[in-house]
């Protein structure tokens, strides 16, 4: 055979040789002792077997070009600066997420002049000016410039020894309750993130007052309840999991874990016989998830994301887990791999030989929710501007339905259009619109996973839009809007007349908490449906408030205000949380 390269050939040739002339005495010598003569420790016949050239051309790999020289000084405060501000877009491996891949195969090419003007002034599709508006110093642009093009450095793994090692059982199940041990109506519950004070507060829907404030991992980002109601899990930035027990005295911490560096996603198995079963956690940093045992959050089994995208269908190294949710069709879990673009089924029925399917859906997804029958879960592939929807009985991509600019749903907002039948919303980051798509496949067909409207709220800067079963309004916040007007109100669409435009409520006045950055989040329902809270999260140091309105007659209800009402951020009713409902 002809070998494709002359320098294997040599090598092949002496190897073939030394096989058939060299001394065959020796070789047998060694051979029966175990050991090879060139190789100590290695056998004849494990040499024969591993060693044979490599089929990769050298010319191939190629020595990387030199990057700027940095000291060691300034390769640690870039890398700070790159971890604080950068790699939220970029990603830690400078791969590319919802910004540019930054690798020093395409800053090499580029150099520092080049990187230091994109640095300083931005690009119209979303880099920000860090150096014009102030946030880096000239120095700190160049620091930056430089250090881009040295090899990204990568931070440690996180396995399921690194796991164990962090986990507490503070509370075994067997000490625990049999039966809800307090008086608290906990169905009308919420779980409220304290986002900078590393906790959560838990208030009663119908007191309006914190029944406990828990501590949790830093900067809590969402919390998910079990499918009984009993247990509330939380997941900080850190990748913290707390595992509290509301049917304790005083709702308690009972377990938890750390499961990476950096996560933002929590599930709780919810599948009929399999309730509060098992737990799951995703995080940013490893790209990977790890199913725990629901009662103690044991970890049992680790999943890599790491893989091809389904687009180029090329390797990324830090393809993040953005949602998860868990299935109420099958015992899975539906897992969102935000760079490669893939929704991941994963049966839990066997963890031994776990099955997993994979959906084809559209890059950079991140936040979604289901449908109304609990059957279509819809996903927002947010730079790609399209949501994915995804048939959970059939593990199928139904359709990848495309809207405005970066679409932003939270979990959505499913109602009853009074034109279109059932219907699921999104509002966007990028711009004003919000996106209502038919959902229902059997009695409205022609509009089912199609655009039926595109209402115009706003503006831009939302993140979460809301309704309820018993509502017929439509909240829609635009907390990041550069706009205060906008960031510190929220619109309300009257869902039985859409095409009336919607009504501003000023929340953040209500709240009449002062001055301060404030930015109005995230609307929740109360479990009867007829009232819903807002954040009002201002600065760490300045008073912060939640504002509950009457959702029958838009008017303001309750305010909370309580000194350890810091940075509220998500709210999550039990209730609602527990069944879905939104
Ligand atoms: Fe979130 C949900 C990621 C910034 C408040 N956020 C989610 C989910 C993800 C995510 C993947 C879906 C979890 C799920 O359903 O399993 N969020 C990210 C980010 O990567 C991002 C953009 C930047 C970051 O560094 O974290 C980000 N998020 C924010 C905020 O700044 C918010 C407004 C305030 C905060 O507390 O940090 C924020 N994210 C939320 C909330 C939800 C959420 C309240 C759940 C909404 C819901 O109704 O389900």
């Amino acid at each position: 055979m002809k070998h494709p390269y002359p320098v294997f050939r040599t090598a092949a040739l002496v190897a073939a040789i030394a096989l058939a002339v060299g001394t065959a005495s020796t070789t047998m010598a060694a051979d029966q002792a175990g050991k090879s003569a060139g190789h100590p420790g290695t056998t004849q016949g494990e040499m024969r077997y591993m060693g044979p050239p490599s089929g990769v051309n050298p010319n191939a790999a190629k020595r990387a070009p030199t990057p700027p020289p940095m000291t060691d000084a300034e390769f640690k405060e870039a890398k700070e600066i790159f971890f604080q501000r950068c790699a939220g877009c970029h990603g830690v491996l400078r791969k590319g997420a919802t910004g540019k891949p930054l690798t020093p195969d395409i800053t090499l090419k580029r150099g520092t002049e080049y990187l230091k003007t994109f640095i300083n002034f931005g690009s119209p599709r979303g880099m920000p000016n860090w150096g014009t508006s102030g946030q880096l110093t000239p120095r700190q642009v160049d620091l930056m410039a430089r250090y881009l093009q040295h090899e990204p450095p990568k931070p440690p793994e996180f396995s399921l020894k690194d796991m164990k090692a962090t986990w507490k059982v503070i509370v075994p199940p067997e000490q625990r309750p049999t039966h809800q041990m307090n008086h608290l109506n906990l169905k009308n519950m919420f779980s409220v993130t304290l986002r900078d004070a590393g906790k959560v507060a838990l208030i009663d829907g119908d007191t309006k007052k914190i029944v406990e404030t828990i501590d949790t991992g830093y900067a809590v980002h969402i919390s998910r309840l079990s499918a009984s109601g009993r247990y509330l899990l939380t997941i900080g930035r850190d990748a913290k999991v707390n595992l509290i027990d509301l049917w304790m005295k005083k709702p308690t911490t009972v377990a938890t874990i750390k499961v990476g560096l950096e996560a933002r996603s929590v599930e709780t198995s919810k599948y009929k016989g399999w309730e509060d079963k098992y737990a799951i956690a995703g995080t940013y940093w490893p790209p990977q998830f790890v199913i725990m045992k629901g009662d103690t959050l044991e970890p049992l089994k680790v999943v890599g994301t790491r893989g091809m995208t389904v687009d180029t269908q090329e390797y990324h190294p830090e393809p993040r887990v953005a949602a998860i949710v868990a299935s109420h069709q099958h015992p899975e879990f539906i897992v969102n791999v935000k760079e490669t673009g893939k929704v991941y089924m994963v049966n839990y029925s066997d963890l031994h030989n776990l099955r997993i399917t994979e959906i084809d859906a559209a890059r950079f997804l991140h936040d979604g929710g289901w449908d109304r029958t609990q059957r279509y879960f819809l996903t927002a592939a947010n730079k790609s501007n399209k949501i994915a929807v995804i048939d959970s009985k059939t593990d199928k991509l139904v359709k990848l339905v495309n809207v405005g600019h970066i679409p932003h749903p939270g979990r959505g907002a499913n109602f009853i259009d009074p034109k279109y039948g059932p219907v699921w919303a999104t509002s966007d980051l990028g711009d004003d619109k919000i996106a209502v798509i038919g959902t229902d496949p059997v009695h409205h067909k022609r509009y089912a996973w199609k655009v039926v409207r595109m209402l115009k709220g706003q503006g831009g800067g939302s993140l979460f839009i809301k309704t309820h079963p018993k509502s017929h309004h439509l909240y829609v916040d635009t907390p990041l809007n550069p706009d205060s007007k906008k960031s510190q109100t929220v619109a309300v669409f009257d869902i039985r007349h859409l095409d009336r435009g919607y009504k501003v409520l000023p929340i953040a006045k209500w709240a009449n908490i002062g001055k301060g950055p404030m930015r109005v989040v995230q609307p929740e329902f109360n479990r009867a449906g007829d009232e819903v809270w807002f954040s009002v999260w201002n600065g760490k140091k300045q008073t912060s408030a939640i504002v509950v309105v009457n959702d029958k007659t838009l008017k303001l209800k309750a305010v909370i205000k309580d000194k350890r009402l810091v940075t509220p951020t998500g709210k999550f009713n039990v209730y609602n949380t527990m069944h879905d409902i939104y």
